[in-house]
């Protein structure tokens, strides 16, 4: 198997005595096809039951027997009306669904229903994925409401199709053969989002480039727009700041000029009779080198509120990304989002939302929660993560990332209170805000199997699920999606379950333990590079992060520090503030810590980090054994790949490990305890390492 079907493959069950239990309660299906996309919610049931259940699927809704499966919008001269269901879907919204067993003119039906088309098509997944994973079907009460309204994937796609921190091929979108030829991929991404409950993309690099928004680009993005429209997906494009002085000949791109205003104002509408549900633009201001409201003296709250204004009668929104920092040399680049955005809140349009990344650095292996989260309680804030491993391993390496943002999503911020967690934050409940969402950044690309590592695609459905359901455990998003993937087997899935959860912290030991950070290789970020110190501004440079010094190690974010610490609540600050009581994962992320320093463990900090870097080492390498044993339950072509991808993983975490622990040891000045086997290689070796190979920017 190539992957192409992701976690739809519909194979057929092989445990016999369910699936003839399945047979038994599926005799028919009855879908009405009035709309596209209830014929997606017919065609998705006649291919999905054909595959799993292995016989040829009855449609008419009319069987002598016991056994219809009856997928309709809610209808009180319907199934779903006899059915007594109208009362459930009082709860669910627009997007939520219900799947119930109800016996209707005698005869027992399931009954997969919603208020709106899409809803029912959510369901129809819903329903294919009890099957997939062997679920009991024969009494059904289930209501699913998506607990956020936005649920998205970023592309940093770029027009000529390469892909931002992409490790899995190019971009999906071609733009030359568009808008005339829609490529199926097309539709089985939409179809794949769907599954998964995910109902935007943004299409385009957040480096934007004003060229996607001419008249002939739109009509690339209207023909994507009408492709995924069924599949309840909306489009959205990243806007340019200065697009009116590159395609609009204007002077300025000032927020507060008219011209501007009005160039805006054309702009949008134009683009809304080309695609009249477009989502809205997600915007990348004064940050990076890119152009924005501050290159005016406006604030960011100008830039945004002036596109807000521009697009609100379409019923657009704008995404206004928090990943800034200034071209000053900052004391501390993790307080700048929060120092540029905590005195703008309340002065956003209310169709604005703050992007905001999971932590204030960048998509670390691990991060604390960025303390913009509960510090803006008048203005919705959207959570980015990243799916794309930029920072865990790129395309070589198995992170599961549902324990990553788990982790983030559990924080409590304190901000009203104990409870207000990070998750509560953004899904609206803390500060009562109708508009909320999630969004990843996208790791797909035109490699056959979408994500280039097979067990990244986890990742893509562990972003698409927790969008919807953030109570949803590491673990029972690792099973659904290994059970899909690969194999209802019991041995298999107990040992694939934990090996795909333990997967990230593993990473983090032989990468970042114990709360180190941005130690990665300049400009591709591959690799481990804790030595460079020559770059332009300061917090380019690992050695910014890391601070080791002949005393210790690690960056004083304290009072006596940088005082980053200051941005969060005073339960938090407390907390991590103390030495003895900041959590030891995040220990050199708070504090500059003697190597002495006595850790819980007993051992020094210099020994500790020796212990992190070689079990995590060694931890690749029991997931090698373990994977080689999974052999009899997967298909050769996938696999021979992930063998192979987790023997360049195991080289590659040695890599880490060694480089590190040397330049490290050249502070510490202290032995590598001499149970341990030496690094084989000099630092000098290490150092002299370059990959004009590896995927870049
Ligand atoms: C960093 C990436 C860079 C992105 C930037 C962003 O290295 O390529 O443009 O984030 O999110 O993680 O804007």
């Amino acid at each position: 198997e190539t992957g192409y079907e992701l976690w739809m493959r519909y194979v057929p069950v092989q445990n016999q005595p369910l699936l003839n239990s399945y047979r038994l309660q599926i005799n028919s299906i009855a879908v009405n096809t009035g709309s596209p996309t209830l014929r997606i919610v017919k065609n998705e049931l006649i291919s999905g039951l054909t595959g799993l259940l292995g016989k040829k699927i009855d449609t008419t809704g009319k069987t002598a027997l016991n056994g219809i499966l009856s997928a309709e919008t809610y209808n009180p001269a319907g199934v779903s009306g006899k059915a007594g269901l109208k009362s459930l879907l009082e709860q669910t919204g627009e997007e939520g669904f219900v799947i119930a067993t109800k016996t209707v003119n005698n005869k027992k039906h399931i009954i997969i229903t919603g208020n709106t088309d899409i809803a029912v098509l959510y369901g129809t997944f819903h329903f294919l994925r009890l099957i997939q994973t062997q679920q009991n079907i024969s009494s059904l009460q289930i209501i699913s409401t998506p607990k956020m309204k936005l649920r998205m994937l970023n592309h940093w796609d770029n027009l000529n199709r390469t892909v931002e921190r992409g490790y899995s091929g190019s971009s999906i979108w071609n733009w030359h053969t568009l808008p005339g030829y829609i490529d199926p991929r097309y539709v089985d991404y939409a179809r794949a989002n769907a599954s998964i409950g995910i109902n935007g993309t943004v299409l385009t690099n957040v480096n934007a480039n004003a060229t996607f928004l001419t008249p002939p680009y739109l009509q690339k993005v209207k023909a994507l727009a009408d492709a995924f429209r069924p599949y309840g997906i909306k489009v959205y494009l990243t806007a340019r700041f200065s697009a009116p002085i590159e395609i609009g000949k204007l002077k300025t791109a000032d927020p507060l000029d008219p011209q501007v205003q009005q160039w805006w104002n054309d702009k949008i509408s134009e683009i809304y009779q080309v695609i009249p549900d477009f989502g809205g633009f997600v915007v990348k201001a004064n940050s990076e080198g890119q152009p924005g409201p501050q290159d005016y003296k406006r604030t960011h709250a100008d830039g945004a509120n002036m596109l807000a204004s521009a697009i609100a009668p379409h019923k657009g929104i704008i995404i206004w990304r928090a990943f800034v920092y200034s071209n000053e040399n900052p004391v501390d680049r993790h307080k700048q989002a929060y120092d540029d955005f905590v005195p703008l809140d309340g002065k956003f349009n209310s169709n604005v939302m703050v992007q905001v990344k999971n932590g204030a650095i960048d998509f670390m292996p691990r991060e604390p929660f960025h303390p913009l989260f509960g510090a803006m309680p008048k203005t919705p804030l959207m959570m980015e993560f990243q799916v794309t491993q930029e920072y865990l391993g790129q395309g070589t390496t198995l992170a599961f990332l549902a324990p990553l943002f788990k982790e983030t999503l559990e924080s409590d911020t304190y901000s009203k209170g104990k409870g207000s967690t990070v998750a509560k934050v953004i899904d609206g409940s803390v500060d009562q805000h109708a508009l909320n969402g999630m969004a990843g950044v996208s790791n797909i690309g035109s490699d056959i199997n979408w994500t280039g590592h097979p067990l990244s695609q986890a990742n893509w459905y562990a972003l698409g699920r927790l969008a919807w359901d953030h109570s949803l455990s590491s673990e029972k998003i690792a099973e659904e999606w290994l059970r899909m993937s690969f194999s209802n087997n019991a041995a298999f899935l107990s040992t694939m379950i934990p090996l795909m959860c333990n997967s990230r912290e593993t990473v983090v030991r032989y990468m970042n333990p114990i709360g180190l950070h941005h130690i990665m290789g300049t400009s591709h970020h591959y690799g481990p590079a804790p030595w460079v110190s020559n770059l332009n501004r300061p917090e380019w440079n690992p050695v910014y992060y890391h601070k080791a010094d002949s005393l210790g190690i690690g960056f004083d974010r304290t009072s006596k520090g940088s005082n980053a610490l200051g941005q969060y609540a005073p339960e938090v600050r407390k907390l991590w503030e103390d030495i003895n009581t900041c959590e030891e994962k995040n220990l050199l992320w708070f504090h500059h810590v003697p190597w002495t320093f006595k850790m819980k463990s007993g051992r020094n900090v210099w020994e500790e980090l020796c212990y992190n870097y070689y079990t995590g080492a060694e931890k690749v390498k029991q997931m090698q054994a373990s994977w080689k044993k999974m052999q009899p339950f997967v298909d050769p072509q996938r696999f021979d790949q992930i063998t192979m991808l987790f023997n360049v993983q195991y080289e590659e975490a040695i890599w880490w490990r060694n480089a590190c622990l040397l330049y490290f040891q050249t502070f510490s000045k202290m032995p590598i305890p001499s149970n341990y086997e030496k690094p084989d290689r000099s630092l000098d070796y290490y150092k002299s390492l370059r990959f004009p190979f590896a995927p870049g920017i």
